[in-house]
């Protein structure tokens, strides 16, 4: 008996996910025991932190008896069986690495909601109609090799070569050497070879926590995601000036630490006239520095360094702000004489979310009385890859306290189980 006749009592999915509460929360606890490096969360990208957590989701389901596989990128899949394996299969999942010092739910909770959807959907007998596989996504964090959505553009065919010879930040180890060593193989995702072909993945569903305020402040526990912004980055621009003594005349500076500053100023002035305007985007400097070996509290700054990520959620905002950006450097470098370098850039395409998924979600959220607001993602995220590869795609937020890539983030169970009786009774519902 499929479980799947007639069956609407949504109350039925809701009391088993809940009936899955503790074993939740025991997975977390048990990824945060194995995830501490240096005093915090750090489940780096092909290290030992974000190995742990691949072996971690691969006992828990093989304890329940869901098929295990891995890819070229060493991403894992953990699949229920559907009642006809040639339908292009669902795939719900995330990415299972953190930034350094970071916090136990970014990624991980939305491949722990897959597990207990699956495990929820097997305790109701339900066998769903096609194949339903918890994805775990190998290093989606572009803080370690400086790429975006590596494990999950690798799944489908579309990391660029370039992006294997990146090094780790911080061992310089490249990225198609730590695959090898995981036991995967560099040379098929050179060649662009999918493990996961669209028209055989019907879609991908993502659960994640907010990592902003949104849900805090709205009082929600759950969102449904509208978008995924796009984004271009510099990791690491070079501004060059001349050093000079600390009482040189302002006209004959060549100040590199002033002109990354103005740069910076310039760039937050241009967010504030796009808030007013209604017009979302987000701009970070999260490394900002003049050269160790040179600079000195009596010496003008001949050289500061800085990364830039700079992020919309339409491709015509984010080619206007590209413009911005190089007009900035081109105006200060003039009135400064200093030089902006920009380096080596990566770029995300902006990723809207299926309108059928996100008016099925919200449909759901009101079947269980959740209230939810509707959100444009803060961060970028896998299922971005998916979408722009071709698949359909919708997101889950959780609503998630002290934001996140820090250590003081943090997620309610009871949000996480809202989360996860959405996406339970999505699968539920429309694989019946
Ligand atoms: O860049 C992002 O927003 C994601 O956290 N990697
Ligand atoms: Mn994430
Ligand atoms: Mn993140």
């Amino acid at each position: 008996m499929s479980g799947n006749s007639g069956f609407d009592d949504i109350g039925a999915v809701a009391s088993a996910v809940k009936a899955n509460e503790q074993y939740a929360t025991d997975i977390f606890a048990e990824l945060r025991a194995g995830s501490l490096f240096g005093g915090g969360i750090t489940r780096d990208a092909y290290g030992k932190g974000e190995q742990f957590a691949h072996d971690l989701v691969v006992r828990h389901g093989r304890e329940m008896s869901l098929e295990v596989t891995h890819d070229a990128a060493r991403n894992t899949y953990l699949t229920l069986p559907g009642r006809d394996r040639g339908l292009p299969s669902v795939i719900i999942g995330s990415h299972l690495d953190s930034v350094a010092n970071g916090g136990n739910f970014d990624g991980a909770a939305g491949v722990i909601a897959g597990l207990i959807a699956v495990k929820s959907l097997v305790s109701m007998n339900f066998r769903p109609v096609c194949d339903v596989t918890v994805m775990g996504v190998r290093a989606e964090e572009s803080v370690w090799f400086e790429q975006s959505y590596i494990g999950s553009r690798s799944a489908l065919g579309q990391l660029s070569s370039q992006a294997l010879k990146a090094p780790r930040i911080d061992t310089r180890k490249t990225l198609e050497d730590y695959i090898r060593e995981a036991g995967g193989d560099p040379e098929l995702i050179r060649r662009g070879q999918p493990f996961l072909k669209k028209e055989q993945v019907r879609a991908f569903l993502e659960v994640h926590i907010e990592q902003a305020p949104a849900l805090v402040d709205a009082k929600c526990s759950i969102g449904i995601a509208t978008g995924i912004p796009g984004n271009f980055r510099y990791p690491n621009v070079k501004v060059t000036g001349e050093y000079g003594h600390v009482g040189l005349y302002k006209k004959f500076r060549q100040d590199a630490a002033l002109a990354a500053a103005e740069f910076a100023l310039c760039l937050d002035r241009t967010w504030e006239e796009w808030e007013l305007k209604e017009r979302p985007m987000a701009f970070t400097i999260g490394r900002f520095h003049t050269d160790p070996k040179e600079d000195a509290l009596t010496k003008v700054a001949g050289e500061c360094t800085f990364s830039l990520d700079v992020r919309a959620y339409s491709e015509s905002d984010i080619l206007e702000l590209h413009e911005t950006v190089l007009g900035f450097a081109a105006e200060i470098s003039l009135k400064r004489k200093v030089r902006f370098e920009f380096g080596a850039t990566t770029r995300a395409e902006v990723a809207l979310v299926n309108k059928d998924f996100r008016k099925g979600l919200e449909e759901i959220a009101h079947e269980f009385n959740f209230p939810f607001i509707r959100l444009g993602s803060p961060a970028s995220h896998d299922a971005a890859a998916f979408a722009i590869a071709g698949v359909p795609m919708g997101m889950i937020f959780i609503r998630n306290e002290n934001g996140s890539h820090n250590p003081a983030e943090a997620m309610e169970i009871s949000d996480f189980l809202d989360a996860t009786a959405v996406l339970t009774r999505w699968l539920h519902r429309e694989l019946r």
